[in-house]
């Protein structure tokens, strides 16, 4: 194990438990919610990763202009059914996290979508400059990765399990990078970056 990871406290973590899984039927921990079916693409990355990580999920258009009523029974319901975090997008004029923060003691991590005429600069800004008194937690512009990947790490800090799975993952990111400066090094950078286009 290379020193220069995080987390080295977890090492000791076994593999086994970093296999299991959620099992059948199991409650959902995370919700992914999003303002439109169209911001789909950009939060399915946020889905995988939680499905990468055995953790479930449930996954909801819930719109807090099309539909607000809806939108407040979900997130006054939430922390109730068990959810721990939620993953929120939207696109323009993007109120949905905001709004689900507003409703819930919950964690929200909010996602901005790329949007056609700003390009999810107003989305950004719409999720991001929440005033103080109510987080949401932004990521990128189409940050669904980073999004559900975030979501992992909070529920990780009361389970060791999926602590363990994270180190995992971490160690892959590390392991490939070594592996791409070793190749960088061998090749040079000009017959590296043909093999990058072929
Ligand atoms: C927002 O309006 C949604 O989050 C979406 O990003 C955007 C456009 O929605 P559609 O017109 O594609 O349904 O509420």
């Amino acid at each position: 194990m290379p020193s220069s990871l995080p987390f080295p406290s977890l090492i000791a973590m076994s593999a086994a438990a970093a296999a299991a899984g959620p099992g059948e039927g199991a409650s959902p921990r995370v919700a992914v919610v999003m303002g439109s079916d169209s911001d789909l693409p950009t939060m399915q990355p946020a889905v995988a990763v939680l499905e990468q990580f055995k953790v479930a999920v449930e996954v909801r258009v819930l719109s807090a202009h099309r539909t607000p009523l809806e939108m407040v029974a979900f997130a006054e319901a939430a922390a109730g059914r068990g959810l721990k975090v939620i993953i929120a997008g939207a696109g323009g004029a993007a109120h949905l996290p905001g709004m689900v923060a507003a409703l819930t003691p919950l964690p929200v991590i909010g996602v901005p979508v790329h949007s056609r005429a700003l390009s999810g600069v107003d989305s950004l800004h719409s999720i991001v400059q929440m005033p103080a008194g109510i987080p949401v937690a932004t990521v990128a512009i189409g940050g669904g990765t980073n999004a559900g990947l975030l979501a992992v790490q909070i529920l990780a800090t009361a389970d060791a399990e999926l602590a363990g799975r994270l180190l995992e993952h971490r160690r892959a990111l590390h392991d490939q990078v070594i592996t791409k400066d070793q190749r960088l090094q061998e090749l040079g950078s000009a017959a590296y970056l043909q093999g990058m286009g072929s």
